[in-house]
């Protein structure tokens, strides 16, 4: 067995961590995977005959299936997320956090023979292009072809990968479904064992144990897992960032290129900002897409910040998706794609809410159920997922797979907030730009006050950080000593509402007007005004061609209300609280200074 795997890789520490974690597992065999076409094929037939997958109809969906999940498992599981780096304060308040000798031991409990009657896949992954200096490598092992497909197209995997690894150090991934086929149990379509689910990191030696779960980030663990929580230690460490960002090239008619990174809490439309078509009004204007979800962004040798995406594919969320609100992603998942949990049409193709048009008179819904418009519950799960190649999007930037990133000018961070903040404002420097990023969030319920609660969520890294939240921000504001031509910062809001209730802003592609004034604020080609906030637009500052927007409603969707506003800043108190001893004191200083601005 030794033999055969040296002649795949001449890694010997990889090699020796296989044949430990298989000793543990006692998996009925071992699989290298290669990547290739052929077989992601085998495969696939192979999950077609388990019950996993559902072929799509080639001519609607060509390549394409749909999975059902086990109704127990659709989602991440933060509860059962954990930093188990070696001391306590190092996760910090914001993260689950467990000794990880006492974790590794509860593992080796749950892993003991967890792959019985199954096979072990070995996934070498790149997140970042092969051979790139920002990228970095991993291997996944685990019990789920399904995983094996899916991250076939999220990550650049197999041979390829373990030439350009080498003898190098790689980050270590373990996953299991746990579900083993021990004497002869019959297998399900979606094994997992939801009541014993953990997703477990240690940052210091750069490694992911999961278990129990076969679904999107808990068990494609080259996304979240390492993208996110592993890389975010690693850019402290070494000095750059993984961010929960997207990315994206806005071109002017003139053909001058400006990239724009953006951090957005779930449900403020992430997604369709990285894949956004310029209304009427932007004629010879282009949104190029270099990534949907995350950035690594790197310092580059002239001085400027440089990102890539270190997916390969897009993990979407489908429902609400459609060619009204997206028509790139809809483009891009017209074939070579998973569905999980979406329905299931009578002609073989696949049904969500919110994808437009008819509802069908009769589909199969996300629990494999008979349902028609008359149904109580949904036909999609409201999580399910696209999971698509990156290469077919059709907005997708020619330098998306560039080794060396694109040079970013600006950071947004947005929240969904329905008052108090306007559509969009810049930070005065890279301070309180860090503190307006580190206090972002989105209400949690539609408030009588006129004020919901805001779920605070920093960068839009909660779940993701893979550290101390505070020493996450210490790590932000050190950049500015580190880096000669930083990212402007904006903060932006698409959801202020009228006391009426009535959306102040048509958000969409009408959200490329605010992208041009961000592009023009880089520029130094607009001034703006100065506000308690930062700095803001003026309404001629904006391209109102092709939009009947007044004066009057602009005034008041940009209008900064005193007594909201000090309650924002005061509301801040809790999370600054909440982080504790490792709370930066610029922190705390800037949002004095902001209810200072605003009651002086
Ligand atoms: O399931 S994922 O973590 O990949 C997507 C998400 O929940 O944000
Ligand atoms: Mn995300």
């Amino acid at each position: 067995m030794t033999d055969s795997y040296q002649e795949l890789t001449s890694n010997s520490a990889l090699i020796d961590w296989v044949k430990h974690v298989a000793d543990l597992c006692q998996p009925e065999s071992i699989y290298w995977c290669d990547g290739s076409q052929e077989e992601c094929d085998r495969f696939c037939n192979e999950l077609v005959e388990a019950g996993t997958f559902i072929k799509l109809n080639p001519d609607k969906r060509p390549g394409s299936f749909l999975a059902r999940s086990d109704p127990r498992d659709v989602a991440r599981v933060e509860d059962r997320t954990f930093i188990c780096s070696v001391r306590k304060e190092d996760a910090g308040a914001t993260n689950n956090w467990e000794d990880p000798a006492i974790m590794k031991n509860r593992l080796n409990g749950l892993f003991r023979g967890c792959m019985e009657g199954r096979t072990m896949y070995v996934i070498p992954f790149s997140m970042g292009p092969l051979g790139s200096d920002i990228a970095q490598i991993g291997v996944q092992l685990t019990d789920s072809p399904y995983v094996v497909v899916s991250m076939r197209i999220m990550a650049r995997i197999g041979s390829k990968v373990l030439d350009v690894l080498g003898n190098k150090p790689f980050i270590r991934c373990t996953h299991s479904i746990g579900y083993p086929l021990s004497d002869g149990k019959k297998d399900l379509p979606w094994p997992c064992d939801p009541e014993n689910r953990y997703i477990v990191h240690y940052p210091e030696t750069r490694e992911v144990v999961s278990y129990g779960s076969g679904y999107g980030g808990n068990a494609l663990l080259g996304k979240k897992c390492v993208a996110l929580r592993i890389a975010s230690v690693m850019a402290r460490d070494e000095g750059w960032l993984a961010e929960h960002m997207m990315i994206v090239g806005v071109e002017s008619p003139e053909g001058e290129k400006t990239y724009v990174a953006g951090a957005f809490p779930s449900a403020c439309g992430k997604t369709n900002l990285a894949m956004l078509i310029p209304p009427k009004g932007f004629e010879g204007w282009k949104v190029w897409t270099v990534g949907d979800d995350i950035a690594w962004i790197k310092p580059g040798e002239d001085g400027r910040m440089y990102a890539i995406n270190p997916e390969y594919g897009y993990f979407g969320v489908a429902p609400g998706t459609s060619m009204e609100s997206n028509p790139a992603a809809m483009k891009t998942m017209e074939k070579n794609s998973i569905f999980t949990n979406v329905a299931l049409t009578d002609d073989g193709d696949v049904w969500w809410e919110g994808m437009g048009g008819e509802k069908p008179a009769h589909l199969i819904d996300w629990r494999g159920n008979d349902w028609t418009p008359a149904s109580k519950s949904p036909a999609a799960h409201p999580n399910a997922r696209f999971t698509s190649p990156a290469s077919q999007c059709p907005s997708v930037d020619p330098d998306w797979e560039n080794p060396e990133g694109v040079p970013i000018s600006a950071f947004l961070f947005g929240g969904r907030l329905s008052t108090t903040f306007p559509l969009v404002y810049q930070s005065r420097n890279w301070a309180h730009g860090v503190y307006m990023a580190a206090t972002l969030g989105s209400e949690a319920t539609a408030a009588a006050d006129n004020q919901a609660a805001i779920r605070r969520d920093p960068m839009a890294m909660l779940p993701f950080c893979g550290y101390n939240m505070g020493d996450y921000w210490k790590h932000w504001l050190s950049m500015e000593g580190k880096v000669k031509t930083l990212p402007k910062i904006f903060r932006v809001n698409w959801f202020r509402k009228a006391p009426d209730g009535k959306w102040l802003w048509p958000g969409f592609g009408q959200n490329m007007r605010v992208l041009q004034w961000v592009v023009n604020r880089v520029k130094d080609k607009v001034q703006g005004h100065e506000t308690p906030f930062g700095t803001v637009p003026d309404y001629d500052d904006i391209n109102w061609e092709g939009l009947a927007y007044d004066r009057a409603t602009f005034e008041d969707l940009m209008a900064i209300d005193k007594s909201n506003s000090v309650r924002e800043f005061e509301d801040q108190v809790k999370l600054f609280k909440k982080i504790g001893e490792n709370l930066p004191e610029e922190m705390e200083k800037q949002r004095q200074a902001m209810l200072a601005e605003l009651q002086g």
